[in-house]
C-alpha cells in the first residue's frame, strides 16, 4: 500500500509505523467500530477538494449515534484533523479513512469504560477496480452470501464488523474468477456489491435498491442528483436478479469504486458488454464534478 507520512490518532500526528494499538483492543475482537472513506482530488485549477466532506462526517456521527459510540470530538474538529492530514501528507489527492474504535479496558459484550478512539489516515488509492475495469466495465458475480438483514445489522451504520460478510463475498467472488460480488437481500432481491451501491438502467431509467438492507451511499446519492438534474427518472426500488441480467446497464457507485460499470453478470453479458451511454454520460459529469469542473455543483467540494 501507498504509505504515508503521519496518521492522526486521538488528537496528534504520530510516524505511520507507529499507529499501533494494544492487542485487547476492544474493536478487533468483537468489531463494533466505525469509519468513513473519503476521496480528496486534485482539481483542474491545482487546488485539492475533499468531496462531500459534511456528508461523509455526519454519517460518520450517525454510524457512531446507532452504535452508542460517543466521538470524543466534534464534527468541526474531525473536518479540521481530515484536512490537516491531507496537508501534513502533502497529499492533493488521496483515500482518506476515518475510524472509530473501542481501545482496550474490559473485555467481554458490556464494555463501559473502554475508550472511544478515533484515528484519520491517508493515502494514495488509485482505480478500486482497476484503471480497465473504470473504462471498460467489470464482471461480477451474485453470491451465495446474503446482505445483512435490517434486523440483524443495522446497516445505515458504517460498522468494522459488516465488513466480515463483504470480504467472504469478495473472496469468493475473486476465486471463482470475477472481479467484483453482488449481494441479495435476505428476501433475495438485489442489495449491493461488497463495498459499492448498485444501480441498473432500462429504457433510459434508472434504478436503484432502496435503502433498506445497504448502506446510505453518498457517490448514491450523488449519482440520483446528477441524472435527476440532467432529466432522466430514478426509482429506488427492489429489482431481482434477473431484471438485473435483463437490464441495458448497470454500474456500481462508491467513493472507492466512484462509478464502475459492470459488463457482466454471471456469465450473462449487460447491454453491448460495455458502458452503456448513460453509465458513461454520469461518469463524465461525475469526475467533472470532483475535479472542480462543474461549478453547479461546487457546494460539493470542500477546497483543502
Ligand atoms: N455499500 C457498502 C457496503 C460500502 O462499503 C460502500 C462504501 C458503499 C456502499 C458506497 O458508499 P459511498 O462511499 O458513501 O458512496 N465502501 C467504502 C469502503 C471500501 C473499502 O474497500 O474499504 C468506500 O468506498 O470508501
Amino acid at each position: 500500500m501507498n504509505k504515508s507520512e503521519k496518521i492522526w490518532l486521538d488528537g496528534r500526528f504520530v510516524d505511520w509505523d507507529d499507529a499501533n494499538v494494544h492487542v485487547l483492543t476492544h474493536t478487533m475482537h468483537y468489531g463494533l467500530g466505525i469509519f468513513e472513506g473519503i476521496r480528496c482530488y486534485l482539481c483542474d485549477d491545482g487546488e485539492s477538494a475533499v468531496f462531500r466532506l459534511k456528508e461523509h462526517t455526519d454519517r460518520f456521527f450517525e454510524s457512531a449515534h446507532i452504535l452508542q459510540m460517543k466521538i470524543p470530538y466534534s464534527r468541526d474538529e474531525i473536518n479540521g484533523a481530515i484536512a490537516e492530514t491531507l496537508r501534513i501528507n502533502g497529499l492533493k489527492e488521496g483515500y482518506i479513512r476515518p475510524l472509530a474504535f473501542l481501545g482496550a479496558g474490559t473485555m467481554g459484550l458490556f464494555p463501559k469504560e473502554n475508550p472511544v478512539r478515533v484515528a484519520i489516515a491517508a493515502w494514495k488509492w488509485g482505480a478500486y477496480l482497476g484503471e480497465e475495469g473504470l473504462e471498460k466495465g467489470i464482471r461480477v458475480k451474485v453470491s451465495s452470501f446474503a446482505r445483512h438483514h435490517v434486523n440483524v445489522s443495522m446497516t445505515k451504520a458504517k460498522a468494522t464488523g459488516y465488513y466480515v460478510n463483504s470480504i467472504l463475498a469478495k473472496r469468493e467472488a475473486v476465486g471463482a474468477g470475477y472481479d467484483e460480488a453482488v449481494l441479495l437481500d435476505t428476501e433475495g432481491y438485489v442489495s449491493e456489491g461488497s463495498g459499492e451501491n448498485i444501480f441498473i438502467v432500462k429504457n433510459g431509467r434508472l434504478k436503484t435498491t432502496p435503502l433498506t438492507s445497504v448502506l446510505r451511499g453518498i457517490t448514491r446519492d450523488s449519482v440520483m442528483r446528477i441524472a435527476r438534474d440532467a432529466s432522466m427518472e430514478v426509482v429506488e426500488e427492489r429489482f431481482t436478479r434477473d431484471e438485473l441480467y435483463t437490464a441495458d446497464e448497470a454500474f456500481f457507485t462508491g467513493t472507492a469504486a466512484e462509478i464502475t460499470p459492470i459488463r457482466e453478470v454471471d456469465d450473462r453479458i449487460i447491454g453491448e458488454g460495455r458502458p452503456g451511454p448513460v453509465t458513461r454520460k454520469i461518469q463524465e459529469v461525475f469526475f467533472d464534478i470532483v475535479k472542480g469542473r462543474n461549478k453547479a455543483y461546487g457546494h460539493w467540494l470542500y477546497r483543502i
